[in-house]
């Protein structure tokens, strides 16, 4: 695609969601100056009064194609009152440059106003999106719709369309997609494709319950209910795959196992043939692979043959040490693109909680990832929860990050991402946002607890759960998608309350409060935790099982004993 240098004139091309409105005549003081772009930049913080009203008739709009350029970058000069330039190498640029630009004009008292600006933006990671890949439902088909716009917004280009419990995308990964989830999967990708976001039809078929359904890598007869499949992709446009050989039993028997001897082997013949089919039927297709052993550092033996055998373009998925990784380091980074050395995406498992078996919600920001990360994978997508609203508060802080990562900064970006659903979200929910917030990522206020509760200091305790059952409840009183999935939690924290005054004045009934322990819908603060343990109201076998089992086991919390075993 190229763009050659043309003219237009906005009036007759462009008209951007009629905010734009050139009409009248307008001289205007002319003062050029420059900002670079920062991830939590206001640009009406920046500017004062060196804007110019917009009703030049004559404003034009140049759009240039710059070779120069990274793929989704965009220079944006608001020059004049009658010239504004605009290069990109591809439409992503020219589409992220417009809404800047859309951004930018500010309704004044007699019409609009653009400020004089030099914009030089550029994205960290060339690619950067969603991997729906969780074990639970779906999002449904108007939470898809909607995530294209959201995706949009944000500047994410990747989608990936990889749920775990769609069973024509795992179990039953050679049957013919039925025809009502294929319209919707086609709606999904045309209103991606209409914002110019790829997606990306994923597909396990490594998947089996057992030895004798394993995937046939011998002969042509699994190829060919595969290709099928992806055939009925290609037909209707698809140009990006994945290849998922995740959670599965990789151990070769028969057939597999006497041709291609290790999984390694097995697995580059897979992806290679499927690359190799695909580059028969589509124009540049892109091929990302998903290796059984994704969450390590690193070489392996099973990496080494990746490595040796598997098609240099094919793009291989990591999700940093131990699948939900608390922290991505440089050299975390470094030693596993070494150990494929093939392109890298990561495949971040946050804010994904299938693992917590739907009692908790990470309603965080990303953080602990190096800023140059992009230095050795081209890619970061998240893996986000079940849960679609709760799920934009962490995959806007994703977005920041991808697109900006030296300046990600992630106390500025959740705050940006609370107040996206609304101020009053944002500050209503603050108390009970805090409680929640300790995640795979982050202890949060835990600390605190445990030396509120030490200390015997129930005035202050009392204080704290105040608050964050009235932060519930004024969070219930909203009307907002996002309520609607967190009032499970928000009504708990209210119940939760109250139990720990119960706790306090020595008035627990242990029956009611065993029922109560029934609720499984956990916040990350622990103070009815370290209460009952405080006062030992439950028996251990009774904590165990209502309590730590339903947390579950901090596994992923293995930063500093790995890296720093003495201390
Ligand atoms: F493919 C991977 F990169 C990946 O993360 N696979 C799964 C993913 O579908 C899931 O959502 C995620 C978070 O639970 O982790 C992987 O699934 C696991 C990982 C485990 F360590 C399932 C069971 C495990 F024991």
């Amino acid at each position: 695609m190229e763009f050659n240098e043309k003219t237009y004139l906005c009036k007759d091309v462009y008209t951007i969601d009629g905010v734009l409105n050139f009409d009248g005549k307008i001289p205007i003081d002319i003062n050029g100056r420059t900002v670079s772009f920062k991830m939590d930049a206001h640009f009406s913080d920046l500017l004062d009064s060196e804007c110019f009203e917009v009703k030049n008739p004559g404003l034009k709009l140049y759009v240039h194609y710059d070779e120069s350029l990274k793929a989704d970058a965009y220079y944006l000069n608001i020059v004049t009152d009658n010239k504004i330039i605009i290069k990109a190498v591809n439409m992503r640029g020219i589409r992220y440059a417009f809404k800047m630009l859309n951004d930018l004009v500010k309704k004044t008292s007699t019409g609009y106003s653009l400020p004089i600006i030099l914009i030089e933006d550029e994205p960290s990671f060339r690619v950067r999106g969603i991997v729906e890949g969780y074990y639970g439902e779906p999002w449904t088909l108007e939470e898809h719709l909607e995530m294209a716009d959201f995706m949009d917004q944000y500047r994410l280009n990747a989608f990936m369309y990889a749920p775990k419990t769609d069973p024509y995308h795992r179990e039953k990964w050679y049957e013919p997609y039925p025809e009502q989830q294929f319209q919707d999967l086609c709606a999904i990708k045309d209103k991606l494709a209409a914002r110019n976001i790829d997606f990306y039809y994923c597909i396990s078929p490594g998947h089996a319950q057992k030895p004798k359904d394993a995937f046939k890598y011998v002969g042509d007869e699994d190829f060919e209910r595969l290709f099928l499949k992806l055939k009925q992709m290609i037909d209707v446009g698809v140009d990006h795959f994945g290849l998922f050989l995740d959670d599965i039993d990789y151990q070769l028997s028969g057939d597999n196992l006497r041709l291609f001897k290790r999984p390694g082997i097995a697995h580059a013949h897979i992806c290679n043939k499927v690359f190799d089919f695909l580059k028969a039927h589509v124009v540049e297709p892109v091929l990302v692979m998903c290796p059984t052993e994704y969450h390590q550092i690193g070489a392996t033996e099973y990496r080494q043959d990746l490595k040796d055998f598997l098609d240099d373009e094919i793009i291989v998925f990591w999700t940093g040490d131990r699948v939900c990784a608390e922290v991505i380091t440089e050299n975390d980074a470094k030693q596993t693109a070494e150990a494929f050395a093939k392109p890298i995406f990561i495949w971040d498992n946050f804010p994904v909680s299938d693992f917590t078996y739907g009692v908790r919600e990470f309603i965080a920001p990303i953080k602990n990832r190096a800023v140059n990360l992009s230095d050795y994978a081209e890619g970061y997508l998240i893996n986000p929860s079940l849960h679609y609203h709760i799920s934009k508060i962490a995959m806007i802080t994703m977005a920041h990050y991808a697109w900006n990562s030296g300046r990600y900064d992630y106390t500025k970006s959740f705050d940006r991402a609370l107040k996206s659903v609304s101020p009053t979200f944002a500050s209503l929910g603050q108390a009970f946002f805090d409680y929640n917030y300790p995640n795979v990522l982050s202890h949060g206020q835990l600390l605190i607890e445990k030396q509120m509760v030490e200390k015997h200091d129930y005035p202050a305790i009392k204080h704290y759960m105040k608050a964050v059952a009235d932060s519930a409840r004024q969070l219930l009183k909203l009307n907002e998608p996002i309520i609607e999935e967190l009032s499970p939690w928000l009504k708990r924290v209210i119940e939760e309350e109250k139990w720990v005054n119960y706790i306090i004045k020595a008035e627990v009934d242990k029956a009611k409060l065993l029922v109560f322990l029934e609720n499984i819908k956990f916040s990350g603060g622990k103070i009815l935790d370290y209460l009952l343990i405080e006062k030992k109201i439950l028996t251990e076998e009774e904590f165990t099982k209502l309590i730590s089992k339903r947390r579950g086991g901090e596994w992923y919390r293995v930063f500093e004993y790995k890296r720093w075993p003495n201390h």
